[in-house]
């Protein structure tokens, strides 16, 4: 394993634990994990492996197979002793140190290997396997006992408060919690879940990523603004969260501006969540386009956080035959979910290319998902 080797290289001994995480799809409920919702992610074939071995001493030794070190160059190890060294990505490693010690477990330093495929810039949710894949492989070697919501809520908090990202549950729920062959259903309030059954082939069809290839970055405020406009909401509702809003109409009615088009979001993506499960339940997986649809006009339209790209993808592959289609993730570019009946796979792929090429914008990239499992043990 290629982790396993460029530890032996790097620190000249056998790592004592490797760890997988992987990135996620959210199938629905968009921007609701803050909002006490519910979120339908799955966890992708892509992810980050963590090479870990425990050190006497509180240094933290860190070296990506993803990061510059140039052809033929050994990489050099990160040395961080103090939390104000990190910088960059190694912020979402060292931050989990930092929260696990916040929480009161004695977890010293580590010699670490980092090596990770999730497309970049894709919004796969990387960061939330690299924090996820460290969680797990400390806990483990530190024998904490901590249940995987506990590690996924810690992973949360080093991204919330160390990194500075105020993220919400899912992504990091989805990496640690999420099964083969299942979405993951989460009630972000009780912090309860089930995995779901979702068996794509069995109805011929698949779900095709569309990465745009344009910008993604969630931390350049438009995410922090949106959780802003729906706390405020919230409070001026007298709701304790967008979750609680009972009466869709006599809340729109004491709202305006912003806040009555994110509110308006919220409570129907809600709504789509249970109606896509319950169709689930029903084995009508063939129905479900409808509800991706609806999710991504509403995100569009009332949450403002898809991208001109986003929209000719989703636009393109229901004219390719989509049986439906919808942004994924926070917004802002990154990837378009299609699910698809695989005859008609090709017929959208090439209606998107076509469309982009018209625009004159870089063609997006193609991966077709399974549904993968969560965080687990290779070594
Ligand atoms: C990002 C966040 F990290 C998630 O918590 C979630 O809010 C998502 O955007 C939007 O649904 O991935």
């Amino acid at each position: 394993m290629r982790a396993v080797d460029a530890f032996r290289a790097a620190y000249g001994r056998d790592p004592e634990r490797v760890w997988h995480a992987p990135g996620r799809v959210n199938l629905i409920g968009e921007h609701t994990d803050y909002n006490d919702g519910f979120v339908l992610p799955f966890a992708v074939p892509w992810g980050v492996t963590a090479a870990v071995s425990r050190r006497d001493d509180d240094t933290i030794r860190l070296l990506s197979l993803q990061g510059s070190g140039g052809e033929g160059q050994a990489p050099e190890p990160l040395v961080i002793s103090e939390y104000d060294q990190a910088q960059g990505w190694s912020r979402y490693v060292v931050g989990v140190f930092w929260a696990l010690r916040e929480a009161g477990h004695a977890v010293r330093g580590a010699d670490i290997v980092i090596d990770g495929d999730v497309p970049q810039g894709a919004g796969l949710s990387s960061s939330a396997a690299l924090e996820v894949s460290v969680a797990m492989a400390l806990d483990d070697l530190y024998e904490l006992g901590l249940a995987r919501l506990d590690l996924a809520l810690l992973s949360q908090k080093a991204e919330n408060d160390f990194v500075g990202m105020p993220c919400g549950i899912m992504d990091q729920a989805a990496s640690a919690l999420s099964r083969e062959g299942h979405v993951l259903f989460m009630d972000c309030r009780s912090l309860a879940t089930r995995n779901v059954p979702l068996d794509l082939a069995a109805e011929g069809l698949q779900i095709l990523i569309i990465d745009t290839g344009a910008h993604h970055e969630l931390a350049d405020g438009q995410y922090a603004r949106r959780r802003r406009d729906c706390e405020s909401a919230a409070a001026h509702l007298g709701v304790r969260a967008l979750r609680d809003v009972t009466d869709l109409a006599a809340a729109l009615a004491r709202l305006d501006g912003d806040e009555r088009k994110r509110v308006q979001h919220v409570v129907t993506e809600n709504h789509r969540v249970e109606a896509l499960i319950g169709l689930l339940r029903a084995g009508a997986v063939r129905e479900i386009g409808a509800l991706l649809n609806a999710s991504h006009i509403s995100l569009r339209d009332q949450y403002e956080v898809s991208s001109p790209e986003l929209d000719v993808a989703v636009e393109a592959s229901l004219r390719g035959g989509a049986r439906g289609a919808r942004m994924t993730g926070g917004g802002f570019g990154g990837s378009a979910i299609a699910l698809v009946a695989d005859d008609r796979a090709d017929q959208v792929r090439a209606e998107v290319v076509k469309a982009y090429e018209e625009r004159g914008w870089a063609a997006p990239r193609f991966f077709p998902a399974s549904l993968a499992a969560g965080a687990h043990r290779l070594q």
